[in-house]
């Protein structure tokens, strides 16, 4: 009885091991996700002092939520234009590959468009709105993030990272009816980050009560968009180096050991940093063009043992 209990025992810790290798190289099961969005045209608090401004935002904040899929996955979307609103709104996703004279097009206040589309590239990726003129609603708040995580998981070149990290910078253009202007380049005073002048910089902003945090060592990944209306973004982490630069955020485009990455207008990458493992330190994340650094573009990572486990952690990455 007792060989056989054993034996039973053994063929079944087995099968379950057996299982677990099958699931564990089985690509991830394609699915449909379902997302809806509202265009609003609202008053939005657009510094750590509450100021307020006019924005036209998804949902009601700059930037918009953060939409993660898995590549492969079916994005099963909607743009509910409220009537409310006085403007014609759309959505243009980076990471569609679709018809910019149908999914894309205006939709009428009171109206709704409804779309489909598979991510066929894995990678971070804008979206925005792209009714005309499409500078004003940019700069008006109508963008964010889509991340469409690889098929094939991680690996020995795209590591687990320890915390995760959205940050979308934009240009801040008080005059919210100076269209032409924005075109121009001309008016803007400020550099957003997630919508908001040093939105995490304590040291530039007495006002500011958020700040990036991770533990000594820990691999930190930022997703990083740039939503300028004009203006590349000259990305560096100050008193660090970029571990790894991956190119549109697809682990096959990866550099190692930068100091400044340039980002293009519209271009989204992902950025892994390392700090030591052996002491506290601290991290400016700056766009190292002067006049967005210092307008606002700059955003404190702080590397402490007491790092919040929470903090750039499942649906906590991008903080508000
Ligand atoms: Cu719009």
């Amino acid at each position: 009885m007792k060989r056989i209990r054993n034996n039973g025992k053994w063929i079944g810790g087995l099968a379950v091991a057996a299982l677990a290798a099958f699931a564990a190289s089985q690509p991830v099961m394609a699915k449909t996700v379902k997302v809806t969005m509202h265009a609003m045209e609202t008053e939005v608090e657009i510094d750590n002092a509450g100021h307020k401004y006019p924005a036209w935002t998804f949902d009601g904040a700059i930037p918009g939520k953060v939409v993660r899929v898995t590549e492969g996955d079916i994005v099963d979307f909607e743009l509910i234009n409220d009537k409310s609103n006085k403007n014609s709104h759309s959505i243009d996703f980076h990471a569609a590959r679709v018809d910019v004279l149908n999914e894309f097009a205006p939709v009428k206040p009171g109206e709704t468009k409804h779309f489909k589309f598979k991510t066929t590239y894995p990678g971070v990726f804008m979206y925005h709105c792209g009714a005309s003129p499409m500078a004003q609603h940019i700069a008006r708040g109508m963008y964010g993030i889509i991340i469409v995580d690889p098929k094939e998981g991680f690996s020995k070149d795209f590591p687990r990272p320890d915390r995760e990290y959205v940050l979308i910078q934009g240009q801040y253009f008080p005059n919210a009816e100076d269209d032409k202007g924005m075109i121009a380049n001309e008016g803007w005073t400020n550099a957003l980050i997630n919508g908001k002048i040093f939105h995490y910089d304590p040291v530039h902003d007495p006002n500011a009560s958020l700040a990036l945090t991770s533990k000594p060592g820990e691999r930190v990944r930022i997703y990083f968009v740039n939503a300028n209306i004009n203006m590349p973004v000259a990305f560096h982490p100050i008193a660090g180096i970029w571990d790894r630069v991956y190119v549109n955020g697809n682990p096959r485009n990866v550099m190692y050991g930068i100091q400044t990455y340039n980002v293009a207008v519209a271009e989204a990458s992902t950025f892994d940093i390392v700090s030591p493992a052996d002491r506290p330190t601290n991290n400016a994340i700056v766009d190292h063009t002067m006049s967005a650094a210092l307008r606002g573009a700059i955003t404190v990572l702080m590397n402490t043992p007491d790092a919040d486990p929470k903090a750039g952690k499942g649906d906590n990455i991008l903080l508000r």
